[in-house]
This record gives structure tokens, C-alpha cells and sequence, in this order.
């Protein structure tokens, strides 16, 4: 996969080179390539914003150096066709950015991520190239940033994770929380590893029994529990026709019960919470 990113701060994305994506890139799995937007600016100042039309607080990124620089990255290949690139826009007043949306721009050769400050990027600039390029705005959630480039990180680290062959074990993002499957919309819940006993507190004796249909169960139960206690949004939103028996026994104890749109619903929160 390529992924070129347009921004003022290019130092800003060197975690690109560490760890998982870093070793991606080296591997020849990734080929991150980083552009300072400035670098399409012709004045001595190297000016890339400017004031709001109709007033207001804030600086708004001019559209000539966007154009420019996008020009010249998408020059470098095929812009329509099976070859062509996604844009991505990161903005809180993008649509969610989800792993459903991750899977999605894993499955694509090209990403192009333009990240801006201020208070964004005059909208001609995404309507000029919406009307040629698949344009995607998106936020990675419902706070502010000052930037873009802390989200294309984000976004960047959990599409490189799905690319063939980044995650040494095929299996590793199977029961990731919000992967489409059997643990389908439950968070993952709690892990161990030696020694069996820490500062007193063993490791539960479910998970050294060996016996791995209790295991199974055990896991998925702490998989309710914790969704019901930090995301109860998704246990509403959950199909109740991909739960067994005893997960609905488990979700009844925690004070769920399916209600008549099928959908799950709760009378009162356990004290316990
Ligand atoms: Cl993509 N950008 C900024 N500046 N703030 C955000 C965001 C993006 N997503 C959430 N907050």
C-alpha cells in the first residue's frame, strides 16, 4: 500500500518510522511518503492560511498550496480505475472513523491524508477534488484537536495492522473488539500471562484448567461484562440473534433483557457498577 501525507508539520508524523509501521515500511509493506505543504507556497513568508470569509475567529487554510501539492502526489500515479487513490480529510465534522471504515481503506493501494490546523481547509478544495477522487472527511471522535496529523497516526496504525503480513500471526485481529465475527460489536476482555501469582492476586483458575470450552465461555462472558459497564451503546445496539443461551444468561444478570424490537434494553444499572 502507498500512503502519501500532505501537511505543515511533516515531524510531526515521525512515529510512522517506529514499531509496527515503522517495521511495515521497512519491510517494503508500506510506502509512507511525507510532503510539507509549504513546499507549494511561492511567497517569502510561505503563507498557507488566511482570514475567514465572513469573519469569525481563527485562519483558514488557502486553497492554492492544497491544490498544488495534491496535484503534484496524484500526478505520481493512475487517478481513476481500480489504481486510484482514497483521500482522506480528518475533521471533527467527519463521519466517524470506524474499524468497518479501516477494513475498508486496507482493502485500497492508495491513501492520500491531508491533514490540516487552523480551523481546516477552504471548501473548495474537497468539493474540487470530490468531483474526481473517492473523498472521504473523517474524525477519529467527538473531541477537538488542534490538527489532523495526531488522526492520520491514528488512522495510518490501524490500517497498517490489517495489510497482509504486517501482524506476525494471521489470527491476531480476529476477535479484535468491533472485527465482524463471533465476538462481533463486544470489547475484548482481560488478559494474563506468568507468573500465576503477582503481588497476591492469582490468575483467574478458569484459564490454567486447560479446558478450553470454559475458557471460551469465561472469555466471552468478561466480554459482556466489560460491554455492558464502558459501552452499554453497544449492547443496545447488538443482535440478539447472534447470542447463545448463555450469553443471554449472562446479559440477564447484568440487568438486560431483550425487549419487544428485539433489541436489548435495561430497567436499572447493578449497584455493582
Ligand atoms: Cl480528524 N481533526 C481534528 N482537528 N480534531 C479531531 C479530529 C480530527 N477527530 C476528532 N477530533
Amino acid at each position: 500500500m502507498r500512503i502519501d501525507v500532505v501537511t505543515i508539520f511533516p515531524e510531526y508524523l515521525e512515529p510512522l518510522n517506529v514499531s509496527l509501521v515503522g517495521k511495515a515500511r521497512a519491510r517494503g509493506q508500506l510506502d509512507v511518503r511525507l510532503h510539507d505543504l509549504r513546499d507549494w507556497t511561492h511567497d517569502r513568508h510561505r503563507t498557507v492560511d488566511d482570514t475567514p470569509y465572513g469573519g469569525g475567529p481563527g485562519m483558514v487554510m488557502k486553497p492554492e498550496p492544497w491544490g498544488e501539492a495534491l496535484d503534484a502526489v496524484l500526478a505520481a500515479g493512475p487517478s481513476a480505475g481500480d489504481g486510484a487513490p482514497v483521500l482522506v480529510v480528518p475533521t471533527p465534522s467527519g463521519r466517524p472513523f470506524t474499524q468497518e471504515l479501516a477494513v475498508e481503506l486496507a482493502a485500497r493501494p492508495w491513501l492520500i491524508f491531508t491533514p490540516a490546523r487552523y480551523e481546516g481547509i477552504d471548501r473548495r478544495v474537497i468539493d474540487d477534488y470530490a468531483e474526481r477522487l473517492d473523498v472521504r472527511e473523517v474524525s477519529i471522535g467527538d473531541y477537538v484537536l488542534a490538527g489532523g496529523e495526531a488522526p492520520v497516526l491514528v488512522m495510518v496504525e490501524a490500517v497498517a495492522r490489517l495489510l497482509p503480513g504486517v501482524l506476525g500471526n494471521a489470527e491476531s485481529h480476529r476477535d479484535d473488539s468491533f472485527a465482524p465475527g463471533a465476538m462481533a460489536g463486544l470489547l475484548e476482555g482481560p488478559v494474563y500471562t506468568k507468573p500465576p501469582e503477582w503481588r497476591g492476586r492469582a490468575v483467574p483458575e478458569v484459564l490454567i484448567s486447560g479446558h478450553h470450552g470454559r475458557i471460551g465461555r469465561w472469555r466471552r462472558d468478561e466480554a459482556l461484562r466489560r460491554t455492558s459497564t464502558h459501552r452499554p451503546d453497544l449492547v443496545e445496539r447488538c443482535d440478539p440473534a447472534a447470542l447463545d443461551k448463555r450469553d443471554l444468561a449472562t446479559l440477564a444478570e447484568l440487568g438486560w433483557e431483550p425487549g419487544p424490537d428485539g433489541r436489548f434494553g435495561r430497567a436499572s444499572r447493578p449497584v455493582e457498577e
